[in-house]
């Protein structure tokens, strides 16, 4: 409590009565590690975003409750849902509102920066966060991998090169993502992301982000050692997004 408090004043987006007051601070997390690994499910994670820097508009009218309703019918492992409104059109409710009509892991993904991200994570109900090896050092990745555990969160870690592979591997991440997307060039390139997952140990669960397209790319990914499947576009681009998820 201490802890938030001090970050919270330090942001004071909302103050600290207001995170503490949500139901979820008080209410332990579903672990996402646990349903990916879950042979009885299909260790898809589903996201729901509404336009990218990459894309433009994919869906600006999907509504969450829906979408993530039904991906959640179509059996997979757990939701993606964007936070950041900038880049992805995500509105202030769309995590809140998957977490009322949802109850498998929810990761919150956005461009987690500064601390006090991390606790309102945990107050809008999501069960895991997402840190960017790319856009934090070292010693805050472990900084802010230590504040979401100790609220009860795990955190996926994303990669995209040797080195930051390096780095997850000795994180205490609770999953390390590989994005298949270099996000310099938007390339998409699904052999380096299975180099990459060779060098980080058979007991990591390892998430493939990004650029997946069929069934025939998840079976490539889960015989070289994936966990996770995390796919966004290919389901958002069509009118009914959780259709096409349980094709
Ligand atoms: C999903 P796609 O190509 O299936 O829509 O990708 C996800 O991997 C992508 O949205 C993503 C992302 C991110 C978004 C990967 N890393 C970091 C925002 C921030």
């Amino acid at each position: 409590a201490h802890k938030i408090k001090e970050v919270a004043e330090r942001k004071s987006l909302y103050p600290l009565p207001l995170l503490e007051k949500s139901i979820y601070f008080g209410s332990p997390c579903v672990s996402l590690k646990q349903y990916i690994t879950d042979p009885e499910r299909t260790g898809i994670i589903a996201e729901f975003k509404r336009k990218s820097p990459s894309k433009g508009d994919i869906n600006k009218y999907a509504n969450v409750e829906e979408v993530t309703l039904g991906y959640m019918q179509a059996g997979v492992s757990a939701l993606s849902v964007l936070t950041d409104t900038h880049f992805f059109g995500a509105k202030p409710d769309d995590l809140p509102t998957a977490r009322k009509f949802n109850y498998c892991p929810i990761l919150r993904k956005d461009f987690i920066l500064d601390a006090y991200q991390i606790y309102e994570s945990k107050s809008m109900g999501a069960d895991a966060i997402l840190l960017i090896a790319k856009m934090l050092d070292e010693k805050t990745i472990i900084e802010f991998r230590e504040i979401a555990q100790k609220l009860g969160m795990e955190v996926l870690l994303e990669t995209q090169n040797e080195e930051e592979v390096k780095m997850a591997a000795n994180s205490g991440a609770d999953l390390v993502g590989i994005n298949n997307r270099d996000l310099s060039t938007f390339d998409v390139d699904v052999e380096n992301s299975m180099r990459l997952a060779e060098l980080l140990p058979k007991s990591m669960v390892k998430v493939a982000e990004s650029g997946i397209e069929s069934a025939a790319t998840i079976k490539l990914l889960k015989a070289n050692g994936f966990d996770g499947f995390l796919i966004g576009e290919y389901f958002m681009r069509h009118s009914n997004p959780a259709a096409k998820c349980s094709q």
